[in-house]
């Protein structure tokens, strides 16, 4: 396969090594590389992305309008074919390759504030240089990919068609989720109300989807564009704040470990709103808090949905491990939900701070 794939882009497999690389749960991905030359190689999930052209379309319409808008913005897309295309087809696989970023880096953990407040600023300015881009040219990858109600749809769909035996071992999870029901209710009340607008949004905001300057830690560009597509801004914060908040991660067994840093909230704020406060309407902002409480809960019912449904959608590599990602995610959104005056404050403070200095300036 290396050598099929490869040669489409006029590289010889046996020039590089090739690895395995990164810990998405839904594509393959390999690092290529020898002394002079790095790649990433990818197979996309098509069980997942089920049109991979739309993933290819909709990168070359952003790429097309940044290099006019923005040439200096690094957009990574991946890389064409000698003959033009997007993917390398073999028995219906689907592979691509893209650049290597030069002196870059990647990390799976946030340990310190800084890392948050680059990654947000990535995510903040990838959606403002889009902010003027016509949402609607951009197809959907995943249909109704953030879509909480539907998720919620799902996850009572898999309860009614669940095993009693995963039923019984999911119980305190499932009681969870419908205990936190109002979350969905939340939803559905801030859409009717059209306080949020569509704008070009990431949709997988981990810190792993950021190259950051290798020497220094700051913030290149944003990777993984596979979900771009039109959404709320609730995706991108709420992910970072699912992802950042907490030093153990989703696949943390111990959840005495989860626990919500507040100096790395006021630092995804800080990143985000640096590049974003112009652009969100008064409307969205007043819904940053709770993109934490979306997220985390959708992420929780889709891993215990998964669990209910026999693990068919992500990766797993011990018997119960989507279920106990659920319950991690339980948990953290216990605690994070626990925090909410405290984030309030946090906000309420950085926002009397530019009063105050708005009012020196203007003295
Ligand atoms: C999947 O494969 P990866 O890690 O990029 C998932 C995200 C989840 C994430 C949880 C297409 O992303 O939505 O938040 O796992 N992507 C898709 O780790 O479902
Ligand atoms: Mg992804």
């Amino acid at each position: 396969m290396f050598q099929a794939v490869l040669g489409a882009y006029g590289l010889n497999a046996e020039k590089f090594k090739i690895e395995p690389f990164g810990s998405g749960l839904i594509n393959r991905t390999w690092k290529v590389y020898s002394k002079e030359l790095a790649y990433i190689l990818q197979e996309v999930n098509t069980a997942v992305f089920r049109e991979p052209q739309n993933i290819a379309q909709n990168i070359e319409t952003i790429k097309k309008y940044l290099d006019q808008t923005a040439p200096k913005y690094l957009f990574v897309a991946p890389i064409k074919t000698l003959n033009s295309s997007d993917f390398v087809v073999i028995d219906d696989h689907f592979y691509r390759i893209f650049p290597f970023v030069e002196n870059s880096c990647s990390i799976d953990f946030v340990h310190q504030p800084e890392q948050a407040y680059h990654a947000a600023r990535q995510f903040g300015k990838f959606t403002r240089m889009l902010c003027a881009f016509n949402v609607q040219k951009l197809k959907p990858t995943i249909e109704d990919f953030h879509n909480l109600p539907l998720r919620v749809e799902q996850f009572k769909k898999a309860l009614a068609q669940a095993s009693d035996e995963r039923i019984s071992e999911a119980k305190s999870a499932i009681e969870e989720i419908i205990r936190h029901y109002d979350i969905e209710e939340q939803y559905v009340d801030m859409i009717n109300s059209g306080a949020l607008n569509l704008r070009v949004v990431h949709h997988d905001t981990k810190i792993s989807n950021v190259l950051l300057q290798a020497e220094t830690g700051v913030g290149l560009c944003v990777i993984d564009l596979d979900t771009v597509m039109a959404g709320y801004f609730i995706s991108d914060v709420g992910d970072m704040m699912r992802t950042y908040l907490s030093e153990a991660n989703e696949e943390e067994k111990d959840f005495n470990k989860i626990a919500i840093r507040e100096d790395v909230f006021a630092a995804i704020h800080k990143g985000y709103m640096e590049e974003m406060d112009q652009v969100l309407a008064f409307t969205e902002k007043q819904f940053f808090i709770y993109s934490g409480k979306f997220m985390i809960y959708m992420q929780a019912v889709r891993f215990i949905t998964d669990f209910l449904n026999g693990d068919i959608y992500y990766k797993t590599n011990y018997p119960k491990h989507n279920l106990v990602r659920g319950l991690n995610q339980i948990d953290l959104l216990n605690k994070y939900t626990a925090k909410q005056s405290e984030f309030e404050e946090i906000i309420k403070k950085i926002n009397e701070n530019r009063v105050n200095e708005a009012k020196t300036i203007l003295n």
